[in-house]
């Protein structure tokens, strides 16, 4: 706690868990991963995959779930202690396996991805419903097979992928931004819902992070997913991992709620300042 002393200067009174020797610093003790166990989905690729190198750097034992079983094993390689898990996350039964006997500490259900920029009237169903399937109900069957442990024990935290396009939409976005617009209200309600559960609850929404993702989005158009980035220097899905690995670092008396991330040439979803090269 903080409070003026005779003198009008600002003294220190350590909080438990905070680290007062130096003088006249409060500084917060790191939280260390080594005993933590990190369930990951989406790890793979992307966020996912830098995340979980991030975590296992950390000390953390991470779980690595994903569709592409060779991809995951590259990952793993450089995640000592980690385990890989073939899984697809629309498959409630699968989820509800994966984690029954396993006990996480870290839950965050970052597997999602977006089809198509076409306004609604032109969109395909089938691709809408692989987006709701796997951003919304994927992260609810994460959530329902993953938290019951967690709240039996009274402590972990769950780290949501949402999404500057869950804060706003953007032309094209439409589908993708509603799947957004849950993930954020699911943050919400874990807040609400669990209230006296221990748990933490942290979503981090990124902005443009140059990834898979805007290959998927564009059907395997590689040209059309650089062009995105052309002239800007897009969010590295390093910068993301960072983000998360510091918000579950944090002392117990600390949840970091939201961190929302611009690449710095966005001003918004909708206006990118670019150079001319
Ligand atoms: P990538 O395409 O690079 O990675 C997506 C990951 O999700 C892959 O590991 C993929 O693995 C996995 N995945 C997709 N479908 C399923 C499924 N049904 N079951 C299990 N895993 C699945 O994208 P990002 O890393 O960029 O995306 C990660 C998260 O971050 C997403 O939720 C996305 O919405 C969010 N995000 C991304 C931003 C961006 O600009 N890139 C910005 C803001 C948020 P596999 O194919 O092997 O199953
Ligand atoms: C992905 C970021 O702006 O392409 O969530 O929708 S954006």
């Amino acid at each position: 706690m903080l409070r003026p002393d005779s003198g009008g200067a600002v003294r220190t009174a350590p909080l438990p868990g905070l680290d007062a020797s130096l003088p006249g610093r409060r500084v917060a003790a790191m939280q260390p991963l080594q005993d933590k166990h990190a369930f990951l989905t989406g790890a793979s690729a992307g966020i996912g995959a830098a995340t979980a190198r991030a975590l296992a750097a950390a000390g953390a034992h991470v779980t690595l779930a994903a569709r592409r079983r060779d991809r995951l094993d590259a990952v793993a390689r450089d995640c000592p202690g980690s385990t890989v898990l073939e899984l697809d996350v629309r498959d409630a039964a699968a989820v509800a396996d994966a984690l029954a006997e396993r006990q996480v500490d870290i839950l965050i259900p970052n597997a999602g991805l977006a089809f198509g920029t076409e306004p609604v009237h032109q969109g395909d169903p089938e691709e809408w419903s692989v987006m709701i399937d796997t951003n919304i109900k994927g992260v609810l069957h994460v959530l329902r097979a993953g938290l019951p442990g967690m709240v039996r024990r009274g402590q972990g935290e769950v780290v949501f992928l949402g999404s500057v396009a869950g804060r706003q939409v953007y032309p094209g976005g439409n589908v993708y931004c509603a799947t957004k617009f849950a993930v954020r209200a699911l943050y919400e309600s874990m807040r609400v819902d669990l209230k006296d559960s221990g748990l933490r609850f942290t979503t981090v929404d990124p902005g443009m992070v140059q990834t898979e993702f805007s290959l998927v989005r564009f059907r395997g158009d590689a040209q059309r997913a650089d062009d995105l980035y052309k002239g800007m220097d897009p969010i590295r899905p390093e910068d993301v991992a960072d983000a998360i690995v510091y918000a579950v670092t944090r002392p117990a008396n600390v949840n970091i709620g939201e961190i929302v991330m611009w690449a710095g040439a966005q001003a918004s979803t909708t206006y990118v300042r670019r150079r001319a090269d």
